[in-house]
């Protein structure tokens, strides 16, 4: 595949008013939010779930393109099309995650890194056989006191840039996502300095690596106090403080950024990359969604493993996707999303 084709599909990826369903929760995920809605943790639910999902009439009206786990590239929907071909002929373009997911970094207690680089550039060219044009690799990394360490924010950016370059080697469009948790008790002024630095690490690593600015997809966290912080920055500042650090670390080459949800409610996600659209500001890069559980999570709960419920899970879905939508051309409204 030539750059040409790498840069189209990046674009594609952030088309103004679209963004990504990320759906590729690995088996403990999806184990956990199965089990807290009484769902059998089973392949064939999870083929159930992800068919209702991506059948969803009108979907790719507001979604770009689809994040699949391993197990889903490979699994049909019930009807016995393939989930990559469904997808691509359906206007979605098929994705993939590819990281082997976050594990214990040595010598560095509570901090992880992400594994999965050995035998990658095998897995890359059999996922674009099976149609994947993107792919996607997180990196989480934890605030506490002394954390997180020059090791773990290295080590990660380190890893990121390797996989980015695997991918645009193979033809696919890398998903760089570096994840700053929102567990904690930290003020946005730390989130901020976290943020940053990871970010800025991560790009320096990019560069190291000769990653093509053009042909990739940052997917970062937003600036946000800790979900337990005794006070929590409002709307506007998230935006402003979340866009002054993307616009301090992400080259204006870079064709997009599609934000994780991170465990926001629905509404502060969209109204967080709402507000981002009308800071008065002219955005170098298109700023869309990549989420997960605010597209997912009213749709996983409406369905609830009952096939007798897929229409009404369908509609749960297409309004959090249209609300998003809205929200990646700044006009989202909470009250109109209620009203609907
Ligand atoms: C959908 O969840 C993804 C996979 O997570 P695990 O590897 O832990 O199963 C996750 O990477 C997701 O794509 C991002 O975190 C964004 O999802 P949220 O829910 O944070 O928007």
């Amino acid at each position: 595949m030539s750059v040409e084709e790498l840069k189209q599909i990046a674009k594609a990826m952030v088309a103004p008013g679209k963004g990504i369903l990320a759906m590729d929760e690995s088996h403990p995920t999806c184990g956990k939010r199965f089990k807290a809605l009484g769902i059998p943790e089973t392949e064939e639910m999870r083929q159930a779930y992800r068919d209702m999902l991506v059948t969803t009439e009108g979907l790719s009206d507001y979604i770009s393109g689809a994040i699949l786990f391993d197990e889903t590239i490979h699994q049909t929907l019930l009807d016995g099309t393939p989930f990559p071909k469904y997808l691509s002929e359906n206007g979605i373009i098929p994705g993939i995650k590819v990281d082997a997911g976050a594990h214990p970094l040595a010598g560095h207690d509570d901090e992880k890194v992400t594994e999965g680089l050995d035998g990658l550039r095998t897995r890359l060219n059999e996922y674009y056989d099976l149609g994947a044009r993107f792919s996607k690799w997180r990196a989480v990394i934890t605030i506490g006191d002394d954390i997180p360490s020059w090791a773990c924010i290295e080590a990660n950016a380190h890893a990121l840039a390797r996989y980015a370059k695997l991918s645009q080697e193979a033809g696919i469009v890398p998903i760089v996502e570096p994840e700053v948790l929102m567990d904690g008790t930290h003020s946005i002024e730390r989130s901020y300095e976290v943020t940053e630095l990871a970010q800025r690490i991560t790009f320096q690593h990019l560069r190291n690596q000769g990653v093509l600015m053009e042909g990739m997809i940052l997917k970062p966290s937003m600036v946000i106090s800790g979900v337990s912080a005794s006070s929590r920055a409002d709307v506007e500042t998230v935006a402003r403080e979340t866009v002054r650090c993307l616009m301090n670390t992400v080259p204006a080459t870079v064709p997009g950024i599609a934000f994780l949800s991170g465990g926001q409610s629905d509404e502060e996600a969209s109204s967080h990359l709402n507000a981002m659209h009308n800071l008065g500001i002219d955005l170098p890069w298109g700023l869309t969604f990549s989420y997960g559980r605010a597209l997912q999570h009213a749709s996983m709960t409406a369905w609830g493993g009952d096939s007798a419920n897929v229409s009404a899970a369908q509609k749960v879905l297409l309004q959090r996707a249209r609300s998003n939508g809205k929200a990646a051309l700044g006009d989202y409204s909470a009250d109109a999303e209620k009203a609907a």
